[in-house]
């Protein structure tokens, strides 16, 4: 079940008129808001499973096991991995490893039975289209406005809207350029990694560590974004803090919980039907 129906345009902001209206439109007047993608769901589907913040690596294999049961048999029609599914991705050479190998045997099998949709987290933006295809998996931009059963909802990691956080935005902008990634995946793999060590080990010290930090998506900045979309509703990651709550009234978030079933017991699935977002268990294997 392969692409087929569905599909993802590039969109300009959403047409005035069916927006959730901003009690005060004068908030968002002075925040740029991007330019955002806008997939839609084919009507025949039923549900979308939305996970992120998974960290995989070779030293959490419960978590891995239960990543893989949850891709390959939950009953939804796709699942949306909405950025960090990886710890660390320096080059799509990392599928020569054994671990990364293993991951996206998982996600192509898993994309042979139901759509799989990928959206870059701050771990894991070097994960190449020429990989996800490899798997069946849509590259979803971020932000992306996803259209399903006649809703609007705006999906991003979330470290882009971090924007108290204007070391970690500096970095963010440079990491993302053309010109930084060309240097950067000129390097040998082994050098690539021990540099995404130390950089991992400089954010840990100055406390910008997505999970290990208070900081927040900007709440004006979010729903500016939401506005211009016409989305009432978000679903994001990064923050590992799950919760749903309205950032301003008639615009709420979801937040998504991390993964981790080696060292705790932590793991989420929010899925997403005609009748709305609702958090779930992972599916096991049978
Ligand atoms: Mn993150």
């Amino acid at each position: 079940m392969a692409a087929g129906g569905a599909g993802a345009q590039p969109s300009g902001p959403a047409a005035p008129g069916a927006s959730p209206r901003l009690a005060d439109a004068s908030l968002a007047a002075n925040l740029s808001v991007p330019a955002f993608f806008e997939f839609t769901a084919p009507s025949h589907w039923r549900a979308i499973d939305f996970i992120s913040d998974l960290h995989l690596c070779e030293a959490m294999p419960l978590t891995f096991e239960a990543w893989s049961a949850h891709l390959l048999h939950t009953p939804a029609d796709a699942v949306f991995i909405l950025g960090d599914l990886f710890e660390v991705w320096v080059g799509d050479d990392m599928q020569r490893l054994p671990f990364e190998r293993a991951c996206l045997e998982v996600m192509a099998e898993a994309g042979s039975r139901r759509q799989l949709a990928f959206m870059s987290g701050n771990r894991d933006f070097l994960l190449g289209s020429a990989a996800l295809r490899a798997c069946g998996a849509i590259a979803l931009p971020d932000p992306t406005a996803l259209k399903a059963w006649g809703g609007t909802l705006l999906l991003s990691h979330g470290d882009a809207l971090c924007l108290a956080d204007q070391p970690y935005q500096r970095f963010r902008a440079e990491v993302r350029s053309t010109a930084w990634q060309e240097r950067f995946l000129a390097q040998s793999l082994d050098e690539r990694l021990a540099l995404a060590r130390e950089m991992r080990r400089v954010s840990a010290t100055r406390n910008h560590f997505d999970g290990q930090t208070d900081l927040d998506l900007d709440p004006a900045q979010t729903v500016a974004w939401m506005h211009a979309m016409g989305a009432a509703e978000m679903v994001h990651g990064h923050t590992h803090r799950p919760a749903s709550e309205e950032l301003a009234p008639g615009f709420k978030r979801h937040v998504l919980s991390d993964w981790d079933l080696d060292r705790d017991r932590r793991c989420e699935v929010l899925r997403l039907t005609r009748d709305g977002l609702e958090r779930h268990a992972p599916t096991a294997a049978p």
